[in-house]
C-alpha cells in the first residue's frame, strides 16, 4: 500500500495515527500542498477529488476519505480494535467520531481556510475555487469553543471519547485539537478538566507522532 501524505495538513495525519496504532508500515508519498500539487493532472489522476490522503492499495485500487481509508484498514487489520469489538461498540464509536469530525475537526479547517490570505479562493478543498467567507472564520471559533466544552463534558463520563477503550474517534479529537492550535492558535481552554486529563493521556501515545 501507498499513501499519498502531507506533514502540514490534519487529515493525513489521522490515517498515520491510525496505520501506527494497527503497527502497519507503508510507502508513503508526500504531496506538496503549498505548491497547489493536490491539482496536479497527475494527482487528479490518483484522486480526482485533489485532497490527501489517499490510500493506494497493492491492485492500484485508490482509496480517499479518511473513515472509509480507515475502516478498510480496522477490517483488513482487526487487531487492536480501533472501531470497538461489538456492534453497539462499533455504532457508539463510529457515532463518536463523526461527531468530533463534525464539531471539531470541520470548524477547524473552517477558520483557517475562511481566514488565511494564503488560502484565497480556495476556501473549500477540492478541485474548484470557492471564495472566503469573514464571517464563518468568526462563527467557527464559536462552533470550536462549545466544541472543547462538549468534549469536556462527554470525557468526564468516560475515560475515551468513545467508551473505555481508545478509538479512532480519539484519533480525530486529537488531531482536531492539535490542529486549530498549531494553525490558528485556538488553544484548548484553561479549566477543562476532563478534558484535559484525556488529552495528557492520549497525545502521550506513541502513534502520535507518526
Ligand atoms: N473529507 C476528506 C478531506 C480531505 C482534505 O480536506 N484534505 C486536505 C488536507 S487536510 C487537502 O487535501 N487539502 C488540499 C487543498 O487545500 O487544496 C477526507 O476525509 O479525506
Amino acid at each position: 500500500m501507498k499513501l499519498y501524505d502531507s506533514h502540514t495538513s490534519p487529515n493525513p495525519r489521522r490515517v498515520r495515527i491510525f496505520l501506527a496504532e494497527k503497527g502497519i508500515a507503508v510507502e508513503k508519498i508526500a504531496v506538496n500542498l503549498a505548491e497547489r500539487e493536490q491539482l496536479t493532472p497527475a494527482y487528479r489522476a490518483i484522486n480526482s477529488r485533489c485532497v490527501v490522503p489517499t490510500l493506494v492499495l497493492d491492485d492500484g485500487t485508490a482509496l480517499g476519505e479518511v473513515p472509509a481509508i480507515c475502516r478498510y484498514i480496522e477490517e483488513t487489520h482487526p487487531e487492536p480494535p480501533l472501531f470497538g469489538r461489538t456492534p453497539l461498540e462499533r455504532a457508539v464509536a463510529a457515532m463518536w467520531e463523526r461527531r468530533v469530525e463534525l464539531e471539531g475537526l470541520f470548524p477547524g479547517m473552517e477558520l483557517l481556510r475562511n481566514a488565511n490570505p494564503a488560502l484565497k479562493d480556495r476556501a473549500i478543498t477540492g478541485p474548484r475555487n470557492y471564495a472566503q467567507i469573514a464571517e464563518l472564520a468568526e462563527r467557527a471559533r464559536a462552533r470550536l469553543s462549545d466544541f472543547f466544552a462538549d468534549l469536556d463534558a462527554r470525557l468526564a463520563e468516560t475515560r475515551f471519547v468513545a467508551g473505555e477503550s481508545f478509538s479512532f474517534a480519539d484519533i480525530t479529537a486529537v488531531v482536531a485539537i492539535d490542529f486549530a492550535a498549531k494553525r490558528s492558535g485556538i488553544a484548548m481552554p484553561e479549566g477543562l478538566p476532563a478534558l484535559a486529563r484525556w488529552y495528557a493521556a492520549v497525545s502521550s501515545r506513541p502513534s502520535m507522532s507518526a
